[in-house]
């Protein structure tokens, strides 16, 4: 059934509740929900019905199309100065020698960039730890040599938290220093170290690094230079609904103002080694949930992105029917943040056909983009040799929506 007629199931319903009849009207007129709309659909939406919403608003933006890329990351360093308790991945400086630490030099980053080289890849992901030696003049001089090397690669690197130290270290304005990257050879921001925003719960997570305003602030002026980036919310901890909801409210603020946000992508809280592993951490159906709420609130963000590495593929491919039309990309086992931190994926990577694969089993029409979302191949109908290799879910015929 399409997501119309599952709309109109709904609304002739005659035993659903004022309230959810208000907001499931608003969503068929197309009218945007408020913020205490937003909680109450945290604390009294059932799955399937805000799975009904969540899929109508999904196959109005996006149809069937589900889009995925052919990508890399480089993770610089797992040494940070700051100590987020939620982190599995990061090692304070002094544990510099443990085996399990590293800090790459710009010649083994570009190694690993120089490795892709025949390979159809299409971005770079670059995102680590923060380390006083990766200074802005560093970077700039990682982008430039990356960009002449393969200058059609595009490169999405580092996040606010590395912005806002590198430039605070470098004595430049944030102005400045988005501007200085921009000519560097950055192609767009990732969405991380958002976390959650509401001071009540970024003290007590994430204190030391950069406040929201700082986060938001930065990429308000990258997107004010006309490049687009995207955004996260760590979920699924000690947060409550109305800070998802608050943070959902900040970045559906900033992107009417500017319009930079590409996608949003929800990030389930995983709880192995690290300060928080007391925690326990969100199910399955709180994923759905806030993958679809998420879906609903941000209307004026065009893609709702799954990170498959982080929530396993089976929960990645559930997501593609609760507002989700956006997978990320090969990997290639190039990212280390989620294994290190519990994920059921232990060495993400996918090939095309796999990806293209998971797509077609839920029904929906596989596409690649590069980074701006601009389609670069339609898989729909491409035939593959099958891959043996592959069998990382049960097998099920094709469904047909
Ligand atoms: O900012 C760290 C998160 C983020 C844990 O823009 C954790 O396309 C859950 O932002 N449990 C970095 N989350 C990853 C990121 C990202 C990933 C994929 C695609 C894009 C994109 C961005 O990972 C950090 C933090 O929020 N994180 N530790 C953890 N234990
Ligand atoms: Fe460092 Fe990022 Fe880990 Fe925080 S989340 S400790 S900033 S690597």
């Amino acid at each position: 059934m399409r997501g119309t007629e599952q709309l109109d199931v709904l609304l002739n319903d005659d035993t659903l509740g004022a309230d959810h009849r208000r907001i499931a009207q608003k969503v068929a007129e197309n009218q945007r929900i408020e913020f205490d709309e937003g909680v109450f659909l945290f604390e009294h939406g059932s799955l399937s019905y805000v799975g009904v919403l969540a899929n109508y608003i999904r196959e109005k933006k996006n149809g069937d199309n589900t889009y995925f890329n052919r990508n890399f990351h480089i993770e610089p360093t797992n040494l940070c100065v700051y100590d987020c308790k939620f982190c599995s991945y990061s090692r304070l400086i002094k544990q510099r020698g443990d085996a399990d630490a590293w800090a790459f030099s710009m010649d083994e980053m570009l190694d690993i960039v120089w490795k892709y080289d025949e390979q159809p890849v299409t971005e770079v992901h670059i995102v680590g730890g923060v380390l006083p030696q990766y200074d802005l003049p560093f970077y700039l001089e990682l982008f430039q040599k990356i960009k002449k090397h393969r200058p059609e690669l595009h490169i999405k690197a580092l996040t606010p938290v590395e912005y806002q130290y590198i430039f605070k270290k470098a004595k430049v304005s944030y102005e400045e220093g988005m501007k200085m990257i921009k000519e560097a050879g950055v192609d767009s921001l990732p969405g991380g170290g958002a976390e959650i925003f509401h001071p009540e719960i970024r003290e007590q997570i994430a204190a030391d690094k950069c406040n929201a305003e700082q986060w938001l602030r930065l990429h308000e002026i990258w997107h004010e230079l006309g490049m687009r980036s995207n955004a996260t919310m760590l979920y699924g901890h000690i947060e409550q609904f109305h800070h998802r909801v608050d943070h959902l409210e900040r970045l559906r603020e900033l992107q009417d103002k500017t319009g930079g946000f590409q996608t949003f992508i929800p990030l389930k809280f995983r709880n192995q080694d690290n300060q928080m592993s007391h925690v326990p951490e969100s199910t399955t159906v709180e994923d759905l949930r806030n993958y679809a709420i998420s879906r609903i609130y941000l209307d004026n963000f065009d893609h709702i992105k799954t990170y498959w590495p982080m929530i396993g593929r089976t929960t990645a491919q559930l997501a593609l029917a609760f507002g989700v039309d956006d997978l990320d990309g090969t990997i290639d086992d190039t990212t280390k943040i989620y294994s290190m931190a519990g994920s059921e994926e232990q060495h993400p990577a996918l090939t095309t056909q796999q990806l293209v694969d998971m797509i077609r089993r839920v029904g929906r029409r596989p596409i690649e983009r590069d980074t701006l979302y601009n389609v670069l191949q339609d898989f729909t109908d491409v035939e593959f040799e099958e891959d043996k290799a592959y069998r990382g879910y049960i097998e099920l015929p094709v469904v047909q929506n």
